[in-house]
């Protein structure tokens, strides 16, 4: 297939400002009929060019007068209509079967309920279109269905007209905003709603709707209060009112994606939108409130400006991101977001800029756009809005914000134009940070100072590297904005002289390959404290003395930069096979122990590096020598710190009423993170002599049918850290608690594990998205039997491979979260992934596309696995019928 390049990019030839939709609906028989008003807009003999796929023509007629077959080309892919006129009306009639469509791009049917989704290019598989987001229209959308089964008749913008046909009923829908059909809807079925009001700056009333499934509209409630809190924010914070007089969100189980931004209509993953304590986790509910504010944002930063091409996609995601982000640092504390987020960066996003499957934040050509809705677009797009702040400052950012909003409202715009606003507000040249768009990889920056006591003068020595990326060997510079500050050899915060002032902190840019930065005025040799709040997304190496680490883990006033120096240090101490666990405890221990220390913050200094981020910082790879490293490591820190783990937990009751807020999820957190700890501690010899002495309180291991003994384990008394977990998960109150007890025996293994999920499964058989948790706890279990456990669980009654959530649960849980496992050296694991993408890619391409990611680094990696990944990648590579999904990312991954 050959790629679309950015180069290629041409305006199109036609527009159409009108567009009118007739759907009758039906299972497998739907008919679409379209209206367009076109203009010509490009030469004089330019064709007109539709795309559509999987789509039955019926009729084409062009001015009223039906076009014949010899006058047009059809195509799998398109509809081509040489010599039309400059302006003309085409009505096409096209039949679809949305309930053989199991890519779920399009419409659709989930639990018998029709849905859309066209980003990015689903709407062609509804009806012939100019597919691509410049070609901006205004839609009419009439549905029509049988009143018995589908109630509920939704589109996108204002409702003008509904009725009754016999024992069919229709309703009209009306956009006035012009838009891409991208951002096209249309749901139809059985839904129970939520409604709520919310009054704009301007003193407007919008209704807000939350449809849901039948009985579930109570856990649409937290979505609601996070929606209303979105839209006070985005007015409080960008200016930005809402435009229509109705704001619906549909909650659907089967959906490739978290979200989707429709306008007037998103459509949500019901796991993004559902909650109540006896089913959420705090994570849940931190979710949805990101993904509501998300979608909502995207309101302004892509429905209203909208993108010029798919290649600009960052545009509205990066920056999206970026306002989602700052919303949730305001609602749940600044410091813990951003350590959450750049977690989240450096897992997902480091190691995709790292492998072969690098890719700019605006990339120069794909096969399928779909495969680039990646960390890198999202999350790095969003980082390089952050720097433009930092730079700029709030005040100026916020300037320049309106004046794009301004500027391109109604239009498709490019990162050029969202860069010119910075340069219209500034005057400044902007061009430069072009190129974190265009060049893939993540920047090296180093770091080294000389302190002269007599001048009392710090000099920073500080360069860049970009390492080469596939199809990039030679890299730029980019600007690199560095907050830095100076701690004292005590950890007591050191003030310098910088551009004559004293200040306790600077901001310093980096725009060469190497610079020096003078500091004035500093008392003593310093500790330093660099790149503050991760102000970019880069690699810092700077080479200190251990003790400086601790210093700063101790007592930085700039809390990134202390759970920071927590983490390096712990990744430092593990993959020292001598490491020891002894000064790190202690400098934990005084941070549990710190009244001044909110719990969230706690909490995120508590866990360890993960496997996942351990494995970026070692060459070759080695998944096994990793997972023993950080487990005993994990052991040695929880005996130092048993008996205050133990006191600090016990302080920390359960809460016996549940709230979803803030401060209560952050002390929820650290009791979960101290049972992490707790259960990761050695049984002491009083616990062993108990356990062997103890028979009588053995448990019984109930087996589900057909399942392996728990070897060994069966006939085992309860460990002391056993009881624990086991008490944790009974006595919760709410699915955070369950759910860290669950995965804290999951963590031992055994009986009581056994027990749990059985239980578990009991109590939550007939909830879905709870189902969901139980699926991933197993897959993600690191123990060796979870090779023959993830087998038996795609045979389950409850497993299904079209419902991605369910399919992902397994599979994503199995490949992401259990390193150890996955890379198992028997290559076990990664035949497992290999068969599950090939049997979903046959019905769903792009979610099957998504986990070839899991291989994606595989030449890191020491042998036997790099050898095993790589024929396994072969292997897919080679498999006859292969998606063009799947075969894009296998193919590159392999290059
Ligand atoms: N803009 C939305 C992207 C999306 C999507 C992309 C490809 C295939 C399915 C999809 N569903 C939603 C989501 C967002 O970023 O807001
Ligand atoms: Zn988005």
């Amino acid at each position: 297939a050959r790629p679309i390049r950015l180069t290629d990019y041409r305006a199109p030839d036609f527009v159409i400002p009108e567009t009118r939709l007739a759907f009758d609906l039906h299972p497998t028989q739907t008919q679409v009929k379209a209206t367009y008003r076109i203009e010509r807009r490009g030469a004089a003999d330019a064709p007109l060019v539709l795309l559509g796929e999987r789509l039955i023509l019926k009729t084409l007629r062009l001015d009223g007068v039906e076009v014949a077959p010899e006058a047009y080309a059809l195509t799998p892919e398109c509809l081509t209509l040489s010599g039309v006129p400059d302006r003309f009306t085409l009505e096409i009639d096209v039949e679809i079967n949305p309930q053989d469509n199991k890519m779920l791009e399009g419409l659709y049917m989930s639990s018998g309920r029709y849905c859309t989704q066209c980003e990015a290019e689903g709407f062609r598989k509804i009806v012939y279109f100019p597919d691509r987001p410049d070609v901006l229209s205004k839609y009419t959308v009439r549905l029509r269905a049988p009143k018995a089964g589908f109630p509920r008749l939704l589109s996108n913008g204002n409702l003008i007209d509904s009725g009754e046909e016999g024992t069919f009923h229709y309703a009209v829908w009306e956009d006035p905003f012009p838009k891409p059909a991208y951002l096209f809807a249309l749901v139809a079925g059985e839904l129970d709603v939520l409604e709520d009001r919310f009054v704009t700056m301007s003193g407007r009333t919008v209704d807000l709707k939350i449809f849901v499934d039948p009985g579930m509209s109570a856990r649409a409630a937290y979505a609601m209060d996070a929606l209303k809190r979105s839209m006070r924010w985005d007015e409080e914070t960008y200016g930005r009112e809402y435009d229509l007089h109705l704001f619906m969100i549909v909650a659907v189980r089967d959906f490739n994606f978290g979200a989707m931004e429709n306008k007037g209509l998103n459509i949500f993953n019901a796991s993004l939108l559902l909650a109540d304590a006896q089913t959420a986790t705090d994570l849940d509910y931190e979710r949805i409130e990101s993904v509501v504010a998300h979608e909502y944002f995207h309101n302004w930063s892509g429905n209203r400006v909208t993108c010029r091409d798919w290649f600009q996609l960052c545009l509205k995601e990066g920056l999206t991101v970026f306002r989602d982000q700052s919303f949730s640092g305001d609602q749940r504390g600044h410091a813990v977001q951003r350590i959450k987020d750049v977690k989240m960066l450096r897992a997902r996003q480091f190691p995709e800029d790292a492998g072969p499957l690098a890719h700019p934040v605006r990339p120069a050509a794909y096969l399928k756009i779909d495969n680039f809705y990646t960390a890198t677009i999202y999350e790095k797009g969003a980082e390089i809005v952050g720097m433009l702040k930092t730079v700029v400052g709030a005040e100026t950012y916020r300037r320049a914000l309106d004046h794009y909003f301004e500027t391109h409202d109604g239009t498709a715009a490019t990162l050029e134009d969202f860069l010119s606003s910075f340069e219209a507000v500034t005057g400044q040249d902007f061009s430069p940070w072009l190129k974190w768009y265009v060049q893939a990889g993540t920047p090296v920056l180093s770091l080294s100072a000389t302190y002269d006591g007599d001048t009392q003068r710090l000099t920073l020595t500080v360069s860049q590297m970009t390492p080469p990326t596939p199809a990039q060997a030679h890299k730029a510079p980019v600007p690199i904005p560095v907050r830095l500050g100076l701690l004292s050899g005590a950890g007591a915060p050191l003030s310098f002289r910088f551009a004559g002032e004293t200040v306790p902190e600077a901001l310093f840019v980096l725009t060469e390959a190497r610079a020096q930065w003078v500091l004035e005025d500093v008392t003593e040799a310093p500790v330093i404290s660099a790149l503050r709040g991760f102000s970019a997304p880069v690699k810092l190496t700077l080479t200190e003395p251990e003790a400086h680490r601790f210093a700063r883990f101790r007592g930085d006033p700039d809390p990134f930069n202390r759970w920071e120096a927590a983490q390096s240090l712990a990744k430092a101490l593990i993959l020292d096979p001598h490491g020891a666990a002894a000064d790190y405890a202690e400098a934990l221990r005084a941070t549990l122990t710190d009244p001044t220390l909110d719990a969230a913050f706690k909490a995120l200094m508590t866990g360890l590096p993960t496997e996942m981020d351990l494995a970026q910082s070692l060459t070759p790879v080695d998944p096994a020598f990793i997972h023993t490293r950080r487990k005993a490591f994990k052991a040695e820190l929880a005996a130092a710190l048993k008996t205050d783990a133990e006191a600090l937990y016990a302080a920390l009751p359960a809460e016996t009423t549940f709230s979803p807020d803030a401060a209560s999820a952050g002390r929820r957190a650290l009791r979960n993170a101290l049972l992490d700890l707790i259960v990761a501690a050695p049984d002491s010899d009083a616990d062993r002599s108990e356990a062997t002495s103890d028979q009588a309180g053995a448990q019984a291991v109930r087996r589900p049918e057909g399942e392996a003994p728990l070897e060994r384990d069966a006939a085992k008394p309860l460990s002391a850290k056993q009881k624990i977990a086991k008490a944790h998960y009974h006595d919760a109150r709410n699915m955070t608690d369950m759910m860290a007890g669950l995965s804290a025996l999951s963590q031992i293994h055994g009986a009581a594990y056994q027990d749990a999920l059985e239980d578990f499964y009991a109590r939550f058989k007939s909830e879905p998205l709870v189902l969901d948790k139980w699926f991933a706890v197993q897959a993600a279990c690191p123990h060796p039997e979870t090779l023959s456990r993830v087998r038996r669980l795609i045979t389950h009654p409850d497993f299904d491979r079209k419902v991605p959530n369910r399919w992902r649960a397994v599979a994503q849980a199995f490949a992401a979260n259990n390193p150890a496992i996955f890379h198992d050296a028997s290559g076990e694991g990664y035949a497992f992934i290999a068969e599950e993408i090939l049997s979903v890619d046959r019905f769903n391409p792009m979610t099957a596309a998504r986990l070839i990611e899991a291989f994606g680094g595989f030449k890191r990696y020491a042998e036997p696995h790099r050898g095993l990944m790589q024929a396994v990648l072969e292997r897919i590579l080679g498999t006859e019928g292969l998606s063009k999904n799947v075969a894009e990312l296998a193919g590159k991954a392999l290059a």
